[in-house]
C-alpha cells in the first residue's frame, strides 16, 4: 500500500505507523486519518503482527485536525462526509495499540493517542484541546475519553481552558501510562510492545474487549462478559501451553491459537 502522509514498517512483531506531515506538525487531514486507520486494519489482520505502535516525530505527535482543510466545512458538508466514521473503525482494532508521543499532541492528535490503548510520552510532550480557542470543540472523542479517564471537573478545566498540559500532569491523572526522557520514548514504547508481543494474543484480545466493556456495561453485564471471555481462553492452544509451561517450570511460547 502506498501512503502519502504516513510511513509504515515492521520491527519484530510490532507494526509501526509513523505520522509523516512534518511541515504542518503532523496535522491530521482526512487522507491521513484514512491512511492511519487502513494501516491499523492491515496490521490487525496480519498474524505476524502482535502489537501496533503509532508515533510522530520529535516535534509533534500531531497538532490536531488540519485547520486549513476544516475551515470551509458546513454542518451539511460534515453530515454528508461523516468524517468520524473512519475514527469509529479504530474501536474495532483488536490488537494492543501503543501511542509513542513527543512534542505536541493537540486536538485530534490527542484524540488519536486516546484511541490507542497505552500511551508513552516524553517529559517535554504537550497535550491539550485547543479547539475552544478556534470556536469549536473536540469531535473525535476528546470529551468522552478524558472525562472517563480523569473525571468531570479536571476534563472540563482542560477542555474549557484549552491550555496545554504536561505529560507528568496526565500521568498523575491516569490518562497516560509512562513518562520518560524524550530520547527514550521510542525505546520505552518498543520495550512495552515487545513484552506484549510475548503474551498470549487471544488473552490480550479478550482482556481488551472486557476492559473496554467496563466503560459501557453495568457491573453485572461486565462480569458476565468477563466470565465468557475467561471460558473462551480455555478453547485456545495458548491456555494449554501456558499452564503446561507453568507445570514444567519453563517460559511459555504462545502462538495465538
Ligand atoms: N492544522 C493545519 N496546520 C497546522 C496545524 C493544524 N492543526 N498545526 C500546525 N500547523 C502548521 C502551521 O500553520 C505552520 O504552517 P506554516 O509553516 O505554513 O505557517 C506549521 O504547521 C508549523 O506550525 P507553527 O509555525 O505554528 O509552529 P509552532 O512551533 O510555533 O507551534 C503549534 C506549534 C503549537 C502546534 C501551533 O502550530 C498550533 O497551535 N497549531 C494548531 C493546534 C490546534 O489548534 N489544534 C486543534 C485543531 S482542531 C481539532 O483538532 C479538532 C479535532 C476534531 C476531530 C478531528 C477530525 C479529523
Amino acid at each position: 500500500m502506498t501512503n502519502t502522509h504516513i510511513t509504515s514498517y515492521i520491527d519484530g512483531k510490532v507494526g509501526i505507523i509513523q505520522l509523516n506531515r512534518p511541515k504542518v506538525a503532523n496535522a491530521l487531514n482526512r487522507l491521513m486519518i484514512d491512511e492511519i486507520v487502513k494501516q491499523m486494519e492491515v496490521y490487525d489482520s496480519d498474524d505476524a503482527i502482535r502489537v501496533i505502535m503509532v508515533k510522530g516525530n520529535e516535534k509533534a505527535f500531531a497538532a490536531g485536525a488540519d485547520i486549513d482543510e476544516m475551515m470551509e466545512d458546513t454542518p451539511l458538508s460534515l453530515e454528508l462526509l461523516d468524517p468520524f466514521a473512519v475514527w469509529d473503525r479504530m474501536l474495532l482494532i483488536k490488537k494492543p495499540m501503543i501511542a509513542a508521543i513527543n512534542g505536541f499532541a493537540l486536538g485530534g492528535g490527542f484524540e488519536l493517542a486516546l484511541h490507542c490503548d497505552l500511551i508513552v510520552a516524553g517529559e517535554t510532550a504537550k497535550f491539550g484541546f485547543p479547539e475552544v480557542q478556534l470556536g469549536v470543540m473536540p469531535g473525535a472523542g476528546g470529551t468522552q475519553y478524558l472525562t472517563r479517564e480523569m473525571g468531570r471537573r479536571k476534563a472540563l478545566e482542560m477542555v474549557w481552558l484549552g491550555e496545554p498540559v504536561s505529560a507528568s500532569y496526565l500521568l498523575q491523572n491516569g490518562v497516560i501510562n509512562r513518562v520518560v526522557a524524550p530520547e527514550l520514548v521510542e525505546e520505552e514504547s518498543m520495550k512495552l510492545a515487545n513484552k506484549l508481543s510475548k503474551q498470549a494474543p487471544i488473552s490480550l484480545r479478550l482482556i481488551k474487549e472486557a476492559v473496554d466493556a467496563a466503560g459501557d456495561l453495568s457491573l453485572r453485564d461486565g462480569l458476565k462478559l468477563e466470565r465468557k471471555n475467561f471460558y473462551l481462553t480455555f478453547a485456545s492452544g495458548d491456555q494449554k501451553e501456558g499452564m503446561q509451561a507453568f507445570a514444567e517450570k519453563r517460559r511459555p511460547s504462545f502462538k495465538g491459537v
